[in-house]
């Protein structure tokens, strides 16, 4: 089948023009000037299907490198499944997430991979690839990384926070980093100092401070600062490439600027909740409605500035991309454990479905440009993470993975409004967003259009990965 998106303003990294995309079966067979012909041949007539774009932003699919669906944590598990978040995800204009397959403690790597593929296989929306998470490093374990290449998983997790559940001590760190640099493969890192938050938490508690804005104060920037510093003096001393998952501190983001200053292969992702929610907010809501707040690492003061520090290094790629740690927990039976103690409350926010539209807000805000919001939202993911190329870009041989997004229109973010994640809550409710998701190409079917969903669970297949392009 054949289809031309005609009309339409193309939108990519590096730049926008006027142009067609025709696309043949599953892929971009070529990005054409405004109604020219194809050697001498009548484009728009013989096309299946022709879909008019006039007014509208044709951009690459999303790419979330970070989502945790079906997450058994804190007692319960992440309420997304594999076919309503990546459907979730689909809504918002997301054609691929990186999820992360759980290596427990006790447990083989590679049966820890092999469950995640049984959770996903047949059930997604969109196309999706894995990260593994290593939370026991062992020999065992350092044995195994070194075959995920092979399985199309280019990039690990390590903790440095949850003593005795995921945490890897520093010897632990650098014995997985050194498999790192051998292979190439990214280390991810939870750079938060564990063991000390946990002694501040239970100060905390045994003062009587039980409420969710705890939870924040416990995890201080300088547990993040810190840890963010130890694992950029590691990766420096075994050559290991770091890339540091959800930082929220200011302090954390001057840690990754020095390091890349000195030239090291270190890179940093943030998350929506920390451009725009604040430690201040939680402290304000009512009871215990903070806890859909609640999140490692956690939202940080706006009157310290930390917000205003994210937006700017996006704009100065001191930060190089936006994933969500899409991670949703109820309020009832799953947050709700943690009242009378913040500790117990599941860390996460659900955000899957809003990430391209928040960010676009971040462009009608003067925050960064449209060609940025392309690249930190599709095109940086995809490479970062070896998809580029298939994902994150339209030029012919790219999958068509196309968002057609009407910056005319209007999102309002809320559970009675647009809300497809499996949750009795929005972390964003009441977001206004000055732009709108209008169709949305998966492999080049048609899966949300005018407010309607017409893709299919199994539409979305597993994708192999590369080594991060950002290294070769
Ligand atoms: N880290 C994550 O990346 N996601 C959920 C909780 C956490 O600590
Ligand atoms: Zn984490
Ligand atoms: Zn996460
Ligand atoms: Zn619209």
């Amino acid at each position: 089948m054949k289809t031309l998106i005609t009309n339409g303003t193309v939108v990519t990294s590096t730049g926008r023009s006027r142009a067609d995309v025709l696309i043949d079966g599953d892929t971009i067979a070529a990005v054409l000037a405004p109604g020219s012909s194809l050697l001498g041949f009548d484009v728009a007539g013989n096309v299946d299907v022709v879909i008019d774009a006039a007014g509208k932003y044709v951009i690459p699919g999303g790419v979330d490198a970070h989502t945790h669906m079906e997450l058994p944590f804190g007692g319960t598990a992440a309420s997304d499944t594999f076919e309503t978040g990546t459907r979730a995800a689909a809504w918002g204009g997301t054609t691929t997430i990186i999820d992360f397959a759980v290596q427990t403690y006790g447990q083989r790597v590679l049966d820890g991979l092999a469950s995640w593929h049984q959770k996903a296989a047949g059930n997604c929306a969109i196309d999706y690839a894995f990260h593994q998470i290593i939370g026991d490093v062992n020999d065992d374990s350092l044995a195994a990384m070194r075959t995920l290449p092979d399985e199309g998983i280019s990039s690990f997790k390590l903790f440095m926070a949850y003593p005795g559940v995921f945490m890897s001590d520093d010897a632990q760190i650098l014995r997985a980093m050194q498999v790192s640099a051998d292979t190439g493969m990214m280390t991810m890192m939870h750079a938060e100092n564990g063991p000390v938050i946990d002694v501040l938490a239970q100060q905390l508690i045994d003062k009587g401070n039980t409420s969710p804005f705890y939870h924040g104060v416990a995890r201080a920037w300088q547990m993040e600062e810190e840890a963010t510093h130890r694992a950029i003096m590691l990766s420096h001393l075994t050559g290991a490439p770091l890339y540091v998952v959800h930082v929220s501190a200011k302090q954390a983001v001057q840690q990754l600027a020095w390091a890349r200053d000195n030239g090291q292969n270190v890179f940093g992702e943030t998350c929506p909740q920390y451009l725009y929610l604040s430690l201040e907010e939680q402290l304000g809501a009512p009871g215990f409605e903070g806890a859909k707040w609640v999140c490692s690492t956690p939202l940080r003061s706006r009157e310290e500035g930390h917000q205003h520090a994210m937006w700017q290094s996006l704009r100065t790629n001191d930060i190089q991309m936006v994933s969500t740690d899409h991670c949703p927990f109820c309020m009832k039976d799953q947050k709700e454990l943690g009242l009378g103690d913040f500790r117990k409350i599941p860390n996460g926010i659900g955000s899957v479905e809003h990430r391209m539209d928040l960010l676009y807000q971040g462009v009608v805000d003067g925050q960064i440009s449209l060609e940025r919001w392309v690249e930190i939202t599709a095109t940086t993911p995809a490479r970062m993470f070896g998809l580029y190329g298939k994902k994150g870009v339209i030029q012919p041989g790219a999958d068509a993975d196309i968002v057609i997004y009407d910056p005319n229109g209007h999102t309002s973010i809320g559970l009675e409004k647009t809300h497809h994640m499996n949750m009795d809550h929005s972390a964003w409710e009441g977001f206004e967003i000055d732009g709108h998701v209008d169709t949305v190409l998966s492999r080049g079917k048609v899966i949300v259009d005018d407010n309607q969903y017409l893709g299919a669970k199994g539409d979305g297949r597993f994708v192999k990965r590369s080594l991060s392009q950002y290294l070769i």
